[in-house]
């Protein structure tokens, strides 16, 4: 007997440890969802059943930040465990260096089948995944394009890019090599800017009216210089006719509002993108868009009412989507057992402004960008409904990803594995302090660079090219009105904060930009 136990422990062994008891990962990241349209962070906006099961069957993280909050970078550091000075993926506009160090390679060479589908976005072709489909660039709603491994790139017409990504995670998933654990990345696209939904949830959600939040009418007057200069604004920087689908002709006789040759322009070649049945469709259900401005002739105040409505009214319907891709998703792996065994995660590349301070789009420091959703499932090992309250990073997901497949961590990683946080245990030595780097400027939206750290308590926040520092104390401002830098009741904190940003940095080994920081 005993010799046969040892028989088995010696040819089963490596099929054992590399095959079905590893648990497979499941990592869905959507684009730009803030934790604010996920009913299980806030019930305000949009009910999202798919996504609060994540946090029903498992662990919600209500303390989770980005690094760098801006897309490209963002997903430079999942793949990485690093920050943008260490991966060299800075902003938008670099191309990936994907001879570095990938968790997902890693994985593959410890016998993990791994796959990514949907949204990469940097530059370079994917590495590391036995498989991938990407979409090019920021991909496209609606006749969404492909790119496949073969370098080949397949249009599809009829469909729309959040459904399609998640037909095509279940196809691969269908057609997968059983013998391995897999760690599959489904990237959605949505719901990124300009926000075109599903006809269906447009029709759902052009009936609501969204609440408002407090600041959105939030004056500039007393702002830092930073603040002021951002072009960010729902107002002045959001497009009627591109972001909010209003058909130019209902402008034509508004002067303040008449859009430039270019814009109706740019507005003809997007509706041409949109299947014709369904653009009819569409341009009948925003008619009421231009109906509504013919009518009112809005400005200042009253306008930025309308367009906050209209804005949420699309970018909630693409979450719709979302949702329904995550419930789906979730789905298929109950009904194939494979439940059982996966580690299903929930995430975004950075918060987003849903008309605070007036805003759209993402990059500053501020907790509305910095922080980002989180949540996780896996069955019999996380606690169902636990929420963890720590601070924790995005430089975390791939050592986490990496421990929970039983993977050594390379000491180049610079995040720790949350494992234990989702066992429901304190790690030995809790980290105090977030570091922050943003760095892209003056595209898209004139946000000057900044770095700085976040506690649980304060924020501290330096925008070095222009010299300014902000300071915020959260736990009495969570909404970060008062730039508490100067306030003499807080002058002793300033040193102290000081002190553990240098120290992070150097920690981080960030060395730019270079010299004091005073
Ligand atoms: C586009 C958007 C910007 C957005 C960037 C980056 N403008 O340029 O609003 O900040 O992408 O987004 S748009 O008019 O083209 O929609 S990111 O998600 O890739 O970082
Ligand atoms: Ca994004």
């Amino acid at each position: 007997m005993i010799r046969f136990l040892l028989y088995c422990c010696f040819f089963m062994g490596p099929f054992v440890m590399q095959g079905q008891q590893r648990p497979n990962i499941l990592f869905i990241f959507s684009d730009d969802h803030d934790a604010d349209a996920i009913s299980a962070y806030n019930k305000t906006l949009i009910s999202t059943p798919g996504i609060d099961r994540l946090a029903r069957e498992g662990m919600k993280f209500n303390n989770h930040f980005v690094s760098n909050a801006i897309c490209a970078p963002a997903r430079a550091t999942i793949l990485t465990g690093k920050f943008s000075h260490m991966n060299g993926h800075k902003d938008n506009r670099t191309a990936f260096d994907t001879s570095q160090y990938l968790f997902p390679r890693q994985l593959q060479q410890a016998g993990y089948q791994t796959a990514l589908i949907g949204k990469w976005h940097l530059q370079t072709l994917p590495a590391g995944f036995d498989h991938w489909e990407i979409l090019p660039g920021q991909g496209q709603y609606y006749k969404p394009r492909f790119i496949g491994m073969k370098n080949d790139t397949i249009t599809y017409p009829n469909a729309y890019a959040t459904t399609l990504t998640t037909e095509k995670a279940k196809t691969w998933l269908d057609n997968r090599e059983r013998s391995k654990p897999f760690m599959l990345m489904v990237n959605h696209k949505a719901p990124h800017r300009n926000w075109w939904p599903e006809y269906k949830h447009a029709v759902h959600f052009s009936k609501f009216r969204i609440p408002e939040p407090p600041t959105l009418y939030a004056d500039t007057a007393g702002k830092g210089k930073a603040y002021r200069d951002q072009e960010m604004r729902i107002l002045d920087d959001m497009s009627l006719c591109i972001d909010l689908k209003i058909d130019p002709s209902f402008l034509e006789n508004i002067p303040q509002l008449k859009a430039s040759a270019k814009e109706a322009k740019d507005y003809q070649s997007m509706m041409a993108a949109i299947p014709e049945e369904l653009r009819k469709k569409f341009i009948a259900l925003y008619a009421e868009r231009g109906e509504t401005l013919r009518r009112l002739k809005p400005t200042g105040k009253e306008l930025l009412k309308w367009k906050y409505q209209w804005y949420m009214q699309d970018y909630l319907a693409c979450i719709a989507s979302v949702d329904e891709s995550v419930g789906a998703l979730l789905n298929y792996l109950d009904s194939t057992g494979l439940a059982e065994n996966t580690l299903v995660i929930y995430s975004s590349d950075q918060g987003f402004y849903l008309g605070e301070n007036g805003w759209f789009d993402k990059r500053f420091m501020y907790d509305v960008s910095m922080q980002s959703p989180l949540l996780m499932k896996w069955k019999g090992r996380i606690k169902p409904g636990t929420v963890n309250n720590d601070l924790t990073q995005n430089i975390d997901i791939a050592p986490t990803i990496l421990d929970v497949a039983g993977e050594h961590i390379p000491s180049e990683i610079q995040g720790i594995s949350l494992k234990q946080y989702m066992m429901g245990k304190t790690p030995p030595t809790k980290r105090t302090s977030l570091y922050y780097h943003y760095y892209e400027f003056p595209v898209d939206h004139h946000v000057y660079p900044h770095l700085g750290i976040r506690t649980k308590k304060y924020k501290l926040v330096y925008f070095y090219t222009i010299g300014e520092w902000e300071m915020y104390d959260l736990q009495k401002d969570p909404t970060e009105k008062n730039n508490i830098y100067s306030d003499p009741a807080y002058k002793s904190l300033v040193p102290e904060l000081k002190k553990q940003l240098i120290e992070r940095r150097s920690f981080y080994k960030d060395t730019e930009p270079a010299g004091e920081l005073n």
